[in-house]
Order: C-alpha cells, then sequence, then structure tokens
C-alpha cells in the first residue's frame, strides 16, 4: 500500500478534479510475494490506476489472475468517463482486494468494495487509511460538503506586515518560498484573489516553473479575482495568461473586452452578502460544483480576512522573512477586533525553515 499511495502522488499535480489513486498488483510467485504491475491515475478522462496497473502487469508477461490488488481508494462501481474498475478487477481474476479507504463519491460510496464481494473476491479496507486520505483532503472535503479544501497563504515580516504604505509588496520573501507558492498554486483548482491586489500588484497569479507546465496534463488553475466595486479592468496582467479566469462580483457588470483581454474571462455573478459584499461561502460553492477540489487564496489583508473571519479558511499557511516592515500594511488587518474574546484561534502543525523565512501552517479548530 506504501508504494500504491507513492504511485498515486505521481498525478499530484495532473489529475483534478478526479482524486489521486495508486494501485499495485501482488502475486505469488515461485513462493515469493512480488509486485506484477503498477500504475495510477493521470487525469479525468484517462484510465483508473486499476486498469493501468492490470495493463502493466499484462505488457510484463504477468498473469493477473489470483492475484492481490493494493488500492488506494475503493474501486469505483459506476460508469464515468471510463467503466467500473470493480468490474475491471473482477473480469481479470484478482482473487482480493485491499483498499485503503472507501471512495466518498456517493456514486460509489461501498458499492465497489460490494461488487467485488458479490464476485467472490475477498475485500479488506482501512489499511493505510490516514495516508490515503491525506492525498486527496480536498477531494474528499467536496464529495462530502460541495465545498472545496481552502489553504491559504501570506507572506509576512517578522512584525506582521506585509506591503509598504506605497502598496509596495513583492518579494517580501525569499525565492524558496516563492518555489513552495509555485508548488501551492500547481496543486490547486482554483486561486482567488481580490481586485486590490491586482489593482496594486498586477500579479499573473499563475503556474511558470517548468517542473509544471512541462507536464502534458497539466492544466493552469483558474484565477479567480473577487472585485465587488467593479475596479478591475480586463487589461490586467492576470488575464494575459493561458488558463481560465473568472471576474466575481456580487452585482451584474459588462466588461469592454475588445482591448487585449483574453477570451477565456468569464463574468460570474454569485449571491451577495449581508454586508454588501460577495458572498465569499457562494463563491466557494459554486467552484464546488465546477469540480474544483482545493483552492488558494492569495489575497490582501481585507480579503484574506474576510475568508478567516467567516471560518472559511482549512488551512493557512504564513511565510515569514527576516524582515522588520515598520509602519507598512498588516497582513491579516481586516479584522475589527477589539477583546480577546474576539480572536480566531488556530491550530498550529507545522513549523520549517524556507531559506531565510519561516514557513508556519495553522489549522482552522472547528
Ligand atoms: C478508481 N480508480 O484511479 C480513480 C477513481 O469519470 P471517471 O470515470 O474518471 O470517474 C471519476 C470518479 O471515479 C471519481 O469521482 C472517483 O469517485 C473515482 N476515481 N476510482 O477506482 C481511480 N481515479
Ligand atoms: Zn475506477
Amino acid at each position: 500500500m506504501a508504494r500504491a499511495i507513492q504511485l498515486a502522488r505521481k498525478g499530484w499535480y495532473t489529475t483534478r478534479s478526479n482524486p489521486r489513486v495508486g494501485c499495485v498488483l501482488v502475486q505469488i510467485i515461485n513462493q515469493e510475494t512480488q509486485i506484477i504491475g503498477e500504475g495510477w491515475h493521470q487525469k479525468p478522462g484517462l484510465a483508473h490506476a486499476e486498469v493501468n496497473a492490470i495493463d502493466n502487469a499484462r505488457e510484463n508477461g504477468h498473469e493477473v489472475k489470483g492475484a492481490t490488488a493494493y488500492v488506494t481508494l475503493e474501486p469505483c462501481s459506476h460508469f464515468g468517463k471510463t467503466p467500473p474498475c470493480a468490474q475491471g478487477l473482477i473480469d481479470a481474476g484478482v482473487s482480493r482486494v485491499v483498499c485503503a479507504m472507501t471512495d466518498p463519491n456517493p456514486q460509489v460510496s461501498g458499492r465497489g468494495m460490494q461488487m467485488l464481494r458479490k464476485a467472490g473476491i475477498s475485500v479488506s479496507s482501512g489499511l493505510m487509511e490516514q495516508e490515503a486520505k491525506n492525498l486527496n483532503l480536498g477531494f474528499i472535503k467536496r464529495m462530502i460538503k460541495g465545498l472545496p479544501r481552502v489553504v491559504a497563504k501570506t507572506a509576512v515580516s517578522i512584525d506582521g506586515r506585509t506591503a509598504m504604505a506605497s502598496g509596495e509588496s513583492q518579494w517580501i520573501t525569499g525565492p524558496e518560498s516563492r518555489a513552495q507558492v509555485q508548488r501551492l498554486r500547481a496543486q490547486s483548482g482554483a486561486v482567488i484573489t481580490g481586485s486590490g491586489t491586482v489593482l496594486f500588484d498586477n500579479p499573473s497569479m499563475n503556474v511558470r516553473s517548468t517542473e509544471f507546465t512541462g507536464n502534458p496534463y497539466f492544466e493552469q488553475p483558474i484565477r479567480i479575482i473577487i472585485d465587488s466595486k467593479h475596479q478591475v479592468q480586463p487589461s490586467a496582467s492576470i488575464f494575459k495568461n493561458d488558463g481560465q479566469c473568472w471576474l466575481v462580483s456580487a452585482s451584474q457588470r459588462e466588461l469592454q473586452t475588445s482591448n487585449g483581454a483574453s477570451d477565456n474571462l468569464e463574468l460570474h455573478q454569485v449571491a451577495k452578502s449581508q454586508d454588501g459584499f460577495v458572498d465569499l461561502e457562494a463563491v466557494l460553492r459554486e467552484l464546488g460544483s465546477h469540480g474544483v477540489n482545493d483552492v488558494l487564496i492569495e489575497a490582501g489583508s481585507e480579503l484574506l480576512g474576510a475568508f478567516l473571519q467567516r471560518g472559511l479558511v482549512d488551512e493557512l499557511q504564513v511565510f515569514m522573512a527576516p524582515k522588520l516592515l515598520g509602519s507598512a500594511a498588516r497582513a491579516m488587518a481586516n479584522l475589527p477586533f477589539e477583546s480577546m474574546s474576539q480572536a480566531i484561534n488556530l491550530e498550529l502543525k507545522d513549523v520549517r525553515q524556507v531559506g531565510q523565512d519561516v514557513k508556519l501552517t495553522y489549522n482552522r479548530v472547528d
């Protein structure tokens, strides 16, 4: 199963909106247990892990009949873009299936294991379950709640500041931290930012590292710009790259897109929250219904503060640079608290050094 989890990781940046899944087929040959086939899921529409493992075993001239399959997720039982893997394993004559976890997809959720058992295959589930869940935290949350998993990233100085009074905020952190942010973007189905960041920093918010873009199956995350006050113009850099962009506001708007904006720009109107801004949970729900498992928030103090205050952030990553920025803006300023009882409490999950910066990872406390 540990090997199957390793294989699943090969699809880390490309399987969305599907889960990352790995499969290992094992056969006893000359009284020794041997791996005869390995497979992983690469991209929606392409074969699932089990089918790839069966093909791999056959390509290597191995007999699959009587083999044991280790799968990081319960084999599917439904016809999606591909036929059911449970049936594929039955047809191949596998005699035992070990799963790490049940598939939270309501179209499957136990039915895959049921199909296998009905066919006389011995089935168990729960081996390395937590490790398998860690492969797909976003997919699991979306299947259960209809909402993507939300990671927010911010860069701060040791005095908790983020931008100079001029609005200048680029390169607070070092190159190692920025490389990690490329990875965070690459593993997300969408990156959310606000109009303020687009106006002041004019970022492209895309994945540029060839470590990711060099993979032919890689797709850019959707860039989401929350623009309640209709301030963003189609000439902004964020619209100039590959991949979809959504410009989101709570009121109807029209755009003159003739001046160079890409045709991958979509306008989305979502519900208004009580304070008259965009209902942020509605944005997440819409992303969930578009198959986005993981969202990254890269926003300034106001929008980040709003997401945090509404309890919508599952994980906060703070990159702290060895700088004192003095009277510059606070990284998460929009928290109008007056007493300790109003404070947002988070749970510290991890601390590590990234170049000259310190990365602090916090989880929401439910
Ligand atoms: C598996 N093995 O490798 C994966 C599974 O549209 P489809 O046919 O690709 O089906 C997608 C669903 O299948 C997905 O939501 C999840 O429930 C399951 N993914 N199942 O047996 C795999 N990727
Ligand atoms: Zn399948």
